[in-house]
């Protein structure tokens, strides 16, 4: 008997990108360690010191200009590809990451749902452009002219995330859910695998080490991203 599709959803967070050299917010000397996520990412830390927040930005945004996508991302592109190419069901891929390493990697059905470092906007007239350079606070937005309007397309706490009618319907679809180097702290991403299960779905977790909801999962492997997701994504093919 034809198994049935299965669809499949993968949630990452930032272990999937920190073999790339990119800081994870919670691990020991995380970003969140030097820096306090509330004094940095959110709108009134913008409003009260916007150069202050435009330089933690465009330092993040320096140092992802050389990150190069690791073994997990080719490995999560790659089963997407297959995926698909042999029609065993839907895939798409949510990440809360704001860099750009998924696309490097190849991944096509992707939503950064806390948007992307790699993308300015302008509060004044929404234009919305991919700038890899330094966000000054006196530039001009390209659009409309004016000044001091530009910020980092990012979504701060507090901030409504991306996506989420769209990441709703297809947790409502899912048979597979899999987070991905993600310490399950943020929400709403971490409720997500919540929703899965409503839906019915097997859910696993790859990660360094158990998270803050790691008992909800039916499956976990712990160890390196680009050891663990190209193992099992393999066995998933296989
Ligand atoms: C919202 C973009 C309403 C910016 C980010 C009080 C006041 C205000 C809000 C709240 C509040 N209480 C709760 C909230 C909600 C809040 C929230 O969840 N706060 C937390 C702190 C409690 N959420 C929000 O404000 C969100 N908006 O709620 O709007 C709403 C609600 C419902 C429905 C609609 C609207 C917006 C949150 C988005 C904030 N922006 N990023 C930027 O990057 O600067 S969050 C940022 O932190 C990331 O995007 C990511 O989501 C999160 C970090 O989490 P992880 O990715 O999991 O990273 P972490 O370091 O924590 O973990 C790394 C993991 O990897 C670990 O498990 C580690 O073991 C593993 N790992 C490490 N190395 C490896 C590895 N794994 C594999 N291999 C390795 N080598």
């Amino acid at each position: 008997m034809s198994r049935g599709p299965e669809n499949i959803v993968i949630l990452t967070g930032a272990g999937v990108s920190a073999e790339s050299g990119l800081g994870t917010f919670r691990d020991s000397g995380g970003l969140w360690a030097k820096f306090d996520p509330m004094k940095l990412a959110t709108p009134e830390a913008f409003a009260e010191d916007p150069e202050r927040v435009l330089e933690f930005y465009n330092a993040r945004r320096a140092n992802l200009i050389d990150a190069k996508a690791n073994a997990a991302h080719f490995a999560l592109a790659e089963l997407e590809q297959a995926w698909l190419m042999a029609g065993r069901g839907d895939f798409g891929l949510v990440t809360q990451n704001i860099d750009d390493l998924h696309e490097q990697a190849g991944s096509a059905s992707l939503l950064h749902m806390h948007g992307e470092l790699l993308k300015t906007r302008c509060t004044a007239c929404g234009h919305l452009f991919t700038d890899r350079g330094v966000i000054q606070r006196e530039a001009a937005c390209p659009k409309c002219g004016q000044t001091r309007t530009l910020r980092p397309h990012v979504v701060w706490f507090g901030e409504m995330p991306l996506g989420l009618d769209q990441i709703y319907k297809a947790l409502e679809q899912v048979d597979l859910f899999i987070a991905i180097g993600t310490s399950g702290t943020v929400y709403p991403a971490a409720s997500f695998v919540l929703e899965a299960k409503r839906a019915g779905a097997w859910t696993v977790e790859l990660s360094l080490e158990p998270g803050e909801i790691s008992e909800v999962f039916d499956e976990t492997m712990y160890g390196p991203a680009t050891e663990v997701v190209p193992d099992w994504a393999g066995r998933k093919l296989g």
